[in-house]
C-alpha cells in the first residue's frame, strides 16, 4: 500500500464541452468546429492519420449533412440535461475539483455579436453553482479545440489577429461574470496541438494554403496570436481581480532518445524542445527561444510579431503550469516503428506496453516530466489530464471490472506522488475523466476513460443512463483513506 502524503492536494476530474455536453444547437448556440468532424466507421484505431486529416470539403458538408452523417460532439454525453445527476455522482467519489471548459460558441455565437447569449451564461451559471454546492472547486478551460465555425468562416480562423480581439472580448466577459466562482482559469487546452492540427487548434484548413511552408506559417502565426491573447487575458484578469490564478495547459508528449546514440539523444532534444520546451519557455520567460528562432529561420517562416505584443507577453505571465499526460514514445533519425500518440505519432518502446489505440502506458514517464517541468521552471504544476481509453461493456451486473483503469490511474497517481517527495510542487489533478466522454481525436464513444459509464453507442443510441464502474468505487475509497 501506498500513502499518498500531501495535504489539501487537489483531486478531480477533467472533461471538454464538446465532448459532453451536446444541446448543440440549442439557446442560440452556433456550429463549432468540433462538430464538424464525423463519426467514421471502420476506423484503423492505430493510425488515426484519416480521422484527423479530413478534408476542408468535408467539414464544410457537415453544415448541410446532406450525407446523413453522424457527428458525435454534436451530442456529446448530454451533459446539458444531466449534469446535475453528473455532479452528484461526482460528489460521492469526492471529487474534490472539476475542470470542465466553456462553449464560446455558447457565450458569442457569431464571435462578434455585441452582447453576450443570456441563455448561455445562465447555464453555466447553473452549473458552476451546482459544484459550489457539492463543495467542488472549478477549473475553467476557456477554449478547448471548439472555435465557433462562424469565425473561421468569417474570419479565417486564428491567424487573422482580428480573432485575439474576439477571444479577448469572450473570455474577460466571462472571467467577470464568474470570477467569484471560478477557482482556476485555463485560457486553451493544449496549446501546442496547434502544430500538429492547425484546424484543431487554430480553425486553419490546409487547402487554403499553397504550400506546406505557407500553411506552417499559419499556424505558428495563429499560435502567437494566442499566446498575445493568453498574455493579454492575464493582464486585464489581474486587473480585475488580482486573486485570479491563471495557467497554461499544453500536451505533454514527452519523448526518450531510442537508444544512447548520440544523433539520437540530440534529435530528441530538438524535437522536445520545438514541440513542448517551446510553449513553457514562452509563457514562463516571456520570449521566443533562440533554438525556435533557428527552426523558424531554417523554415523560412516569417511571423508578424509586433513589439507590444511581446511587451504584454514578458509582462503578463502563467501563475502555474498545467499540462496533460497520457502516454510517451520514443525519437530516432532512423527509420523506427510508430505508434500513435495522443494527437500525434511517436516512435514505439519495447520496454512499455500499449493501449489498443497504440498509446504507450507509462507511469515513471509522469514523474520523469514532472521533474523537468520543475527543475525548468519552478512554478506550480497540476497535472489537468491523465487517464486510459479502453473498449468496455457492461457486464450482467450492469457494471465494469474494470482493474486496468484502477491500475493505470494508481500506478500515475504514486508516481505524482513520488515526484512531490522528490521536491517537486504538485498542487493538484484532474483524471481525464470521471465519466465516459466523445473522444477527442477519433469521435468515437466506444473509447472510454471514465469512471461512470454512459450507455450511448458510437452513434449516440442509448439511454444514456449512467453506472458506475469498479474504479469508481476504488477511487471513493482512496480519497478517504489517502491509501493506494
Ligand atoms: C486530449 C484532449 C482531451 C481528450 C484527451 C484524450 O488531447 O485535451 O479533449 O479527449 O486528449 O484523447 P482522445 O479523446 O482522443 O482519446
Amino acid at each position: 500500500m501506498y500513502k499518498f502524503k500531501k495535504e489539501n492536494f487537489l483531486w478531480g476530474g477533467a472533461t471538454a464541452a464538446s465532448q459532453v455536453e451536446g444541446a448543440w444547437n440549442l439557446n442560440n448556440k452556433s456550429l463549432t468546429i468540433s462538430e464538424m468532424r464525423p463519426f467514421i466507421k471502420n476506423l484503423d484505431r492505430k493510425n488515426i492519420k484519416d480521422v484527423l486529416d479530413i478534408s476542408k470539403e468535408n467539414y464544410l458538408k457537415s453544415i448541410e449533412n446532406k450525407d446523413n452523417l453522424h457527428y458525435p460532439k454534436r451530442f456529446g454525453v448530454d451533459f446539458y440535461h444531466r449534469y446535475k445527476e453528473d455532479i452528484k455522482l461526482f460528489k460521492e467519489c469526492h471529487l474534490g475539483i472539476y475542470r470542465l471548459s466553456m462553449a464560446w460558441a455558447r457565450i458569442f455565437p457569431n464571435g462578434d455579436d455585441e452582447k453576450p447569449n443570456e441563455a448561455g451564461l445562465k447555464f453555466y451559471r447553473d452549473v458552476f453553482e451546482e459544484c459550489k454546492k457539492n463543495n467542488i472547486k472549478i477549473m475553467v478551460t476557456i477554449n478547448h479545440f471548439d472555435l465557433p465555425y462562424p469565425i473561421i468562416e468569417k474570419y479565417g480562423g486564428w491567424v487573422n489577429k482580428k480573432v485575439t480581439d474576439l477571444y479577448l472580448k469572450y473570455a474577460v466577459t466571462i472571467f467577470k461574470e464568474f470570477k467569484d466562482i471560478v477557482d482556476y482559469w485555463l485560457p486553451f487546452n493544449e496549446i501546442n496541438v496547434a502544430i500538429w492540427s492547425g484546424v484543431t487548434g487554430l480553425g486553419i484548413f490546409r487547402e487554403d494554403y499553397k504550400s506546406n511552408k505557407l500553411y506552417l506559417e499559419a499556424c505558428y502565426q495563429g499560435l502567437h496570436n494566442q499566446f498575445y491573447a493568453q498574455a493579454k487575458f492575464i493582464e486585464e484578469a489581474k486587473n480585475i481581480s488580482h486573486e485570479a490564478k491563471i495557467g497554461c495547459m499544453v500536451a505533454n508528449s514527452t519523448n526518450y532518445p531510442l537508444n544512447c546514440d548520440p544523433k539520437n539523444v540530440r534529435e530528441c532534444q530538438r524535437l522536445q524542445q520545438i514541440h513542448r520546451f517551446f510553449f513553457y519557455d514562452l509563457m514562463v520567460y516571456g520570449s521566443y527561444p533562440s533554438y525556435i528562432n533557428r527552426f523558424f529561420k531554417e523554415n523560412n517562416i516569417n511571423l508578424e510579431i509586433k513589439k507590444n505584443e511581446m511587451e504584454t507577453i514578458k509582462n503578463n505571465k502563467i501563475d502555474f503550469i498545467s499540462f496533460s499526460y497520457y502516454a510517451t514514445g520514443t525519437i530516432s533519425l532512423d527509420e523506427s516503428d510508430k505508434t500513435e500518440s495522443n494527437l500525434t505519432i511517436a516512435g514505439k518502446n519495447p520496454y512499455l506496453k500499449a493501449t489498443d489505440w497504440g498509446w504507450h502506458i507509462d507511469s515513471i514517464g509522469i514523474r520523469i516530466t514532472i521533474n523537468e517541468i520543475w527543475d525548468k521552471y519552478h512554478l506550480p504544476i497540476f497535472i489537468s489530464e491523465n487517464g486510459i481509453g479502453v473498449l468496455e461493456k457492461l457486464n450482467e451486473q450492469n457494471t465494469i471490472e474494470d482493474d486496468y483503469r484502477i491500475d493505470y490511474l494508481k500506478e500515475h497517481m504514486i508516481q505524482i506522488g513520488e515526484a512531490i517527495e522528490d521536491g517537486c510542487d504538485v498542487f493538484g489533478y484532474t483524471m481525464w475523466t470521471p465519466i465516459d466522454v466523445v473522444s477527442a481525436g477519433t469521435n468515437e464513444m466506444s473509447k472510454r476513460y471514465g469512471m461512470i459509464y454512459v450507455d450511448y453507442d458510437d452513434f449516440h443510441n442509448g439511454t444514456g443512463n449512467r453506472y458506475l464502474k469498479k474504479s469508481y468505487h476504488w477511487f471513493k475509497k482512496f480519497r478517504e483513506t489517502n491509501l493506494l
